[in-house]
């Protein structure tokens, strides 16, 4: 496993040259954000971006997003035309991230050997979700929150909110019309829709090389009345098997699926290994029914066991990308929501301790197997 961190691009308040300072930081995570679903990812654009990231000694292997457009997710007319050119910015991925290196000797924290991810969500016309954007901790911070009373307040449709995982930022008659079609399909064919999609572009993923990572909702169950599909070791299970193309991995997010007591992270590491495309790697403190804050990284500071999900990730063997993600705003930085710097990079000093640790014991182990 190697550590990696999200770069938003040149626009980013967080320059390239203070994550490469991060300790074991040698690549990022990046996509081309101004582009709205369904654009076709020009090639020049995407090499210019691994050209500014390496200048940084940065390498850029994984790719978080390329959004899928709504047609696709409601199975809606326009969906042939939005899969082609979903498939073009892929094949453009390819072009320019290139195929994996040979293998290095030991840990290549810049990811060389491994394959080129692609990350990707099916969360019907909203991504990420919170109530709370800035909730102060005790300690001074603040952290992103969702609090279920205050969700359900929340109309989408009064244009108050817009999320920093927002990307588009639909006109109220458009967002009121894709509401109204998500209410009138249902859980089942949103997820049929999903079994589509990936039938459609993983045998291309797997020509090229690539893998495909399917982010869970976050949170995992419905919101503003939209279905959502991806919450769980059901779903997941059911996908895989509908599914089985070696490109079809997952993205797991353990605090997307951790927001949810029915989610056993170890459990999912464990029982979907050979699924594991990407990690995001943040606890959460479960505050209450369907509510939460995000808390700092470490164990103790939240709901999940973050030492025992590394740990289940280095014995399963996993090689693949690992990001913190968000982090609090401590030190009085300001900035994208969950995207600072500092507390990030807090998270990834934990985390790349944490596997340091997990990997030692388990050459220990398989040295002395009996003891
Ligand atoms: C939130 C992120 C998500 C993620 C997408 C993947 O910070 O984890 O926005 O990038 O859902 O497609």
């Amino acid at each position: 496993m190697y550590m990696s961190f999200r770069w938003f691009g040149p626009q980013d308040a967080v320059p390239l040259r203070h994550i490469r300072q991060i300790p074991l930081l040698r690549s990022v995570v990046s996509a081309l954000y101004d582009l709205a679903p369904g654009q076709v990812w020009p090639l020049e654009r995407l090499q210019t971006l691994r050209a500014q990231a390496e200048a940084a000694s940065l390498a850029w292997r994984v790719v978080e997003s390329i959004p899928v457009p709504e047609s696709v997710k409601l199975g809606a007319p326009g969906r042939e035309r939005d899969i082609g050119t979903w498939l073009d910015s892929l094949r453009a991925v390819a072009a320019a991230l290139g195929p994996a290196s040979p293998q290095q000797d030991g840990a290549d924290w810049a990811g060389r050997s491994s394959p080129v991810v692609v990350t990707y969500n099916f969360m019907p016309v909203f991504d990420w979700t919170r109530s709370h954007l800035a909730q102060p901790l005790p300690d001074g911070s603040t952290c992103l929150a969702y609090d279920a009373a205050a969700v359900a307040r929340l109309d989408p449709l009064a244009g108050d909110r817009q999320l920093p995982g927002w990307l588009t930022n639909y006109a109220p008659a458009e967002l009121a019309g894709l509401l109204e079609a998500y209410r009138g399909i249902g859980q089942e064919a949103v997820f049929a829709n999903l079994v589509y999609f990936l039938k459609a572009v993983c045998p291309e993923a797997e020509r090229l090389g690539l893998r495909l990572a399917l982010h869970p909702d976050d949170p995992p169950w419905p919101v503003f009345g939209l279905p959502r599909v991806v919450t769980g070791a059901k779903a997941l299970r059911d996908l895989f098997k509908a599914v089985p193309s070696s490109a079809n991995g997952l993205c797991l997010c353990s605090g997307s699926l951790g927001a949810s007591p029915d989610n056993d992270i170890v459990g999912l590491i464990r029982e979907f290994s050979d699924r594991l495309a990407f990690m995001h790697l943040r606890n959460v403190k479960l505050t209450g029914p369907r509510s939460f804050e995000e808390s700092a990284h470490p164990s103790s500071c939240g709901s999940l066991d973050m030492a025992a999900i590394v740990a289940a990730l280095v014995d399963s063997g996993f090689d693949g990308p690992a990001r913190p993600d968000h982090g609090r705003m401590i030190w009085d930085e300001t900035g994208k929501p969950g995207y600072g710097l500092y507390d990030r990079a807090l998270g990834a000093s934990y985390l790349t301790g944490l596997i340091e640790q997990a990997e030692r014991q388990r050459r220990l182990s398989q040295l002395s197997p009996a003891g």
